[in-house]
């Protein structure tokens, strides 16, 4: 598959609009409803049928188009909850994943403000999930960059804590509203004891920095009983809840 992906593919991919987002939702267990959606994006490629990112972002960035494909995710979720408030249907808050590279450019920040002069009242349906694994080399542009978005009525998440080595730093020098535990660390977590330590851990540090926790990954009934009865976290994300689809499935009766 990776052979056929060209750099000719991609900017044809992003021309004839080919790119897709899909929507998983994060399930409250308290107030026992979808409180959320991440949009998870696609590559409906004309031959070789639906891409996922992980096959497909490495040529991204090599090509140098991670900034515009950020940029497109963005513009396409805000047209979604503007679709949802249009047909009258309830308006879920989005996350888009953003790369740090799109978080410290000059371009996407610009973006993201003309969008917000036009309309600021989508901006608080937005939240930004920033994966830990992409290296920040400038976090004080980056703390800058991540107080415009929050002061736009953004919230920010820290992506797959509990997987590389940046998560203390990153914790330490950015301020973020959200953090989401890597599904590595929940895989399992009902007969792993290291891994229920840890998350113990992460929950009460959480707790102390005053961040709400998401529990990411939760794929089978094990996984979510444990995360329901032995742990505080009551929000949580993964294919046991709901797997990503069109938005239109949200709505279905
Ligand atoms: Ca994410």
């Amino acid at each position: 598959m990776k052979k056929s992906i060209t750099p000719q593919a991609l900017e044809e991919a992003f021309l004839k609009n080919q790119f897709i987002l899909y929507y998983q939702p994060k399930y409250d267990l308290e107030e026992e409803k979808i409180i959320g959606l991440e949009a998870l994006i696609r590559w409906q490629h004309p031959y070789l049928g639906e891409i996922g990112p992980n096959d497909f972002f490495e040529d991204v960035f090599k090509l140098g188009k991670i900034i515009d494909l950020d940029i497109w995710v963005l513009h396409k979720a805000i047209e979604d909850i503007w679709k949802m408030e249009e047909d009258n249907l309830y308006s879920y808050p989005v996350a888009i994943n953003l790369s740090a590279k799109s978080l410290c450019s000059v371009r996407f920040m610009q973006e993201v403000e003309s969008l917000f002069i036009n309309k600021p009242e989508w901006f608080n349906k937005l939240e930004i999930e920033l994966t830990e694994e992409i290296r920040i080399l400038d976090f004080s542009h980056a703390q800058s960059n991540i107080e415009k978005l929050r002061q736009y009525g953004m919230k920010i998440a820290i992506d797959d804590f509990g997987k590389g080595f940046a998560n203390i730093e990153c914790l330490r020098k950015l301020n973020f509203d959200i953090l989401k535990i890597d599904k590595d660390l929940i895989r399992d977590i009902h007969k792993n004891e290291i891994s229920q330590a840890l998350l113990d851990f992460i929950i009460q540090m959480a707790n102390v920095l005053e961040l709400s926790i998401i529990a990411e990954g939760i794929e089978s009934r094990e996984e979510y009983e444990y995360i329901r009865y032995h742990t505080p976290c009551h929000i949580i994300q993964g294919y046991y809840i709901g797997k990503p689809s069109c938005l239109s499935e949200f709505y279905k009766i």
